[in-house]
């Protein structure tokens, strides 16, 4: 099947989409023109606002992405309201706990560091109010909120080469710094591993109760391949770039993501939330625009992938437009 284009109406990216008291709302990035030249540290994605959208039941009151009216709730929260945030607000997503909507989202800090920050909301349609500082120990990008139904807990899953900074860090700590990053002809990032060695894993903790901070020091998630053997930085097709994704489904957890240069989405399964995860198989061929990003979520009992694409803006990578189809 087709997959359905979400909002034509405007630019929007990296959807993470849940049902919250039988609503479907999707929390996406804000693409906007800013003239500001492509490079491969994402300069060029230049985000100053979030929205939420929802996708309406229909007559019957089903909820179908494919079909259902879609409208935008507005504005969630602004750059201008995170005190800690200078710049690139990029992707997000939003959790329930109690009653109450916790939206979690990377965003650059005065030294163009990024962290992930929390915003907090009385309704998944907000307005959030963030928080005055970052979650402390938080680095790099794109959290994942999990719902974890074995433990009842809240995971973060995050993290992302290159722009995302996640190369600049071991065992949570920077140990690289910000000129080390791109090489003097701004082509490529250094500072991964090398091709043989284990490829930079996403990071994976469980959340505090109050859902704003790390109730856990970040630990790898470990992606295996077909031998057992943790994936190696120079498997570019199957290894970890952005895009962490969680879900759980016939007993297994189920961890999707972006292979970023190589433009995949892929797939890996555990029995454990922590892993290790062995690698199954690509879920998504490359997209026009140079990113892919998604969200694997369940909506009245049929599975989605939400994704983006950058065609409607003629391949102009940095304005990237929602997609949805089902999946198999
Ligand atoms: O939207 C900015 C960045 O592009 C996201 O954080 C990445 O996952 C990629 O989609």
């Amino acid at each position: 099947m087709e997959a359905r284009y979400l909002w034509p109406e405007d630019y929007m990216a990296d959807p993470s989409a849940h049902v919250f008291g039988g609503r479907l709302f999707i929390y996406p990035s804000h693409d906007r023109e800013s003239g500001i030249p492509e490079r491969d540290n994402g300069d060029h994605f230049d985000m100053v606002d979030y929205h939420a959208l929802e996708v309406l039941p229909d007559a019957a009151g089903r909820l179908d992405p494919m079909t259902g009216k879609v409208v935008d709730r507005g504005v969630i929260l602004r750059l201008e309201d995170v005190p800690w945030a200078k710049r690139q607000l990029w992707d997000s997503d939003v959790a329930e706990r109690n009653g109450r909507y916790y939206l979690v989202f990377s965003a650059k800090d005065a030294s163009d560091v990024f962290h992930l920050g929390v915003a907090v909301a009385d309704r998944p349609e907000g307005p959030f109010t963030a928080e005055k500082e970052p979650i402390a120990g938080s680095y790099s990008i794109d959290p994942c909120l999990f719902d974890d139904p074995k433990s009842g807990e809240c995971f973060i899953a995050f993290g992302g080469l290159w722009g995302g900074q996640l190369q600049r860090y071991r065992d949570n700590a920077a140990v690289h710094s910000a000129e080390e990053d791109t090489l003097p002809d701004g082509t490529r990032c250094a500072l991964e591993p090398q091709d043989g060695e284990p490829a930079l894993w996403p990071k994976i903790a469980r959340m505090s109760a109050d859902m704003k901070s790390f109730a856990e020091a970040p630990r790898d998630l470990v992606i295996l391949d077909e031998n057992g053997e943790p994936l190696k930085a120079g498997d570019h097709a199957r290894r970890f770039f952005e895009a962490s994704w969680l879900h759980f489904k016939d007993g297994l957890y189920h961890f999707t993501y972006s292979t970023g240069d190589t433009h995949f989405i892929c797939e890996a399964v555990s029995e454990s939330v922590y892993g290790p995860y062995r690698y199954t198989r690509r879920l998504l061929e490359p997209q026009v625009g140079w990113t892919t990003h998604h969200c694997v979520s369940e909506v009245d009992g049929r599975w989605w992938l939400f994704h983006h694409d950058s065609a409607p803006s003629g391949g102009r990578t940095w304005l990237r437009s929602l997609k949805v189809k089902p999946l198999e």
